[in-house]
């Protein structure tokens, strides 16, 4: 059943309070607490929500993220930004990225890692929004980004993807899904993990640690920080030696998707032949890549480990990158649709709402509470609900969107969702939950 429009009006004004009191002027806070700088996909996402208040607003969010870029294209993964009232581990310090020559001069403060590409469709949306009177304005901030964007996907397409398979190397659970059962085995194989002597913030932030990812987990991802910092964060090294080399289909689709939209914008942004032609060569070679991993027995895409030359079967809502990318062909398009709403995903009987969890309650390590591995995340529930759109199936679309905001009137604008009972886990006031309401309700 659909929200009515009372609802919806509520939760318009919920989401626009989360995203002003998330607002730090310039950039926003991913959430008040355990996030306080600017994350990069959370700023896509973000703008996507400020364009819904102010299309001004919403360009600044990301000219402000790109003004972090690195001299390789690559945006990094978080831009340090709040001040020492507002701590987070781990900081600076701890990536140290002075040892690159490619990353920004001081003052500016970001990690060496980066996260999935959604840049691009918000820059899309943003120029959807944008009412006719702010059309020049807007279209030559556009112009002047849209170079950027061009050049950190030519980044994640080249030194992401050296063997030019149109898949991205990801090299940190950090770069998108965390403590995912997609990682389990790649960091299972790390013996040498203890890193330097630490103290989480995280978990005194969370009241319940099992919402959040284990010790033995955060040893691994800060030891492979380590790694990262002594090559010096040059890519072709880490390519050469180091442990964690995982072909991500789900990063992999939204770049495809994101490709696809810089190629809509293109004549807003005034690109020239070579940008268009650059772009559709990226386009059809991720479009080739993520079909090689397309297993037709289990309807699925998989992710490949390219460190241990093994493919990664499991059952996580990365495994419909072919829908994410918008490019599913008929027949997976049928396959994954089917599996989508199987007992195995939506249609587990349990499920409180038919929508995407982040593991499948059939996989083993599916935990219900725990982040990654099993909940609901709105985001990329709004990243299905836009694909399915943009393939035709509108109806199932729908629901999606009807689900997602049910959930989130009953549980709050949370980080993360319980799939069995709807129940918010994780921060509370999640500036990129508040920003997909926005564009849900409008
Ligand atoms: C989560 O990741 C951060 C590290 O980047 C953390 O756990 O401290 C992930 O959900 C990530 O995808 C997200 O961008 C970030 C901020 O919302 O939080």
């Amino acid at each position: 059943m659909s929200v009515t429009a009372n609802t919806r009006a509520m939760l318009r004004d919920r989401a626009a309070a989360v995203l002003h009191g998330n607002d730090a002027g310039s950039w926003t806070k991913a959430s008040p607490v355990l996030y306080p700088h600017q994350w990069s996909w959370d700023s896509a996402f973000i703008a996507i929500g400020w364009a819904h208040l102010d299309v001004q607003r919403a360009m600044t969010e990301l000219e402000q993220l790109f003004a972090a870029q690195w001299a390789t294209g690559m945006v990094p993964h978080l831009v340090f930004r709040a001040g020492p009232d507002h701590p987070y581990f781990p900081g600076p310090e701890w990536w140290d990225t002075s040892a690159s020559p490619a990353a920004p001069a001081p003052p500016v403060k970001t990690t060496g890692i980066c996260q999935p590409p959604v840049h691009a469709l918000a820059l899309q949306r943003i120029w959807q929004l944008t009412p006719e009177a702010r059309q020049p304005e807007i279209r030559s901030r556009i112009q002047v980004l849209y170079p950027r964007m061009v050049n950190w996907h030519r980044y994640l397409a080249t030194h992401r993807d050296p063997e030019a398979s149109g898949l991205v190397t990801t090299f940190h659970p950090w770069e998108g899904t965390d403590n995912s059962p997609r990682w389990d085995r790649a960091l299972e194989r790390i013996t040498v993990a203890k890193p330097g002597p630490y103290t989480r913030v995280d978990t005194s932030e969370v009241p319940d640690p099992s919402q959040r990812p284990t010790n033995w987990d955060y040893d691994r991802f800060l030891w492979l920080v380590e790694q990262l910092r002594k090559y010096r964060y040059d890519d072709a090294q880490i390519y050469r030696e180091y442990p964690f080399l995982i072909k991500d289909v789900f990063f992999s689709a939204i770049l495809i998707a994101a490709n696809a939209a810089l190629l809509d914008l293109a004549d807003v942004a005034g690109a020239g032949d070579d940008d268009r032609e650059q772009l559709t060569r990226w386009l059809d070679r991720g479009r080739a890549g993520l079909a090689s991993r397309f297993d037709t027995q289990t309807g699925l895409c998989i992710d490949y480990d390219v460190r241990a030359g093994e493919d990664i079967r499991l059952r996580t809502f990365a495994g419909f990158a072919p829908l994410f990318a918008r490019s599913a062909d008929s027949g997976q398009r049928a396959a994954q649709l089917r599996l989508l709403d199987s007992e195995d995903f939506c249609g587990h009987p349990r499920l409180r709402w038919r929508l995407l969890p982040s593991a499948s309650p059939a996989e083993s390590g599916f935990q219900p509470h725990d982040y990654w591995r099993g909940p609901v995340w709105p985001v990329i529930n709004w990243l299905l609900w836009e694909a399915l759109n943009m393939l035709g199936c509108s109806a199932r679309a729908d629901e999606i969107r009807s689900d997602s905001l049910s959930q989130i009137a009953a549980g709050g604008i949370g980080e993360y969702f319980e799939p069995f009972t709807g129940k918010q886990l994780g921060s509370p006031q999640q500036s990129w939950t508040a920003a997909v309401t926005l564009d849900w309700t409008a």
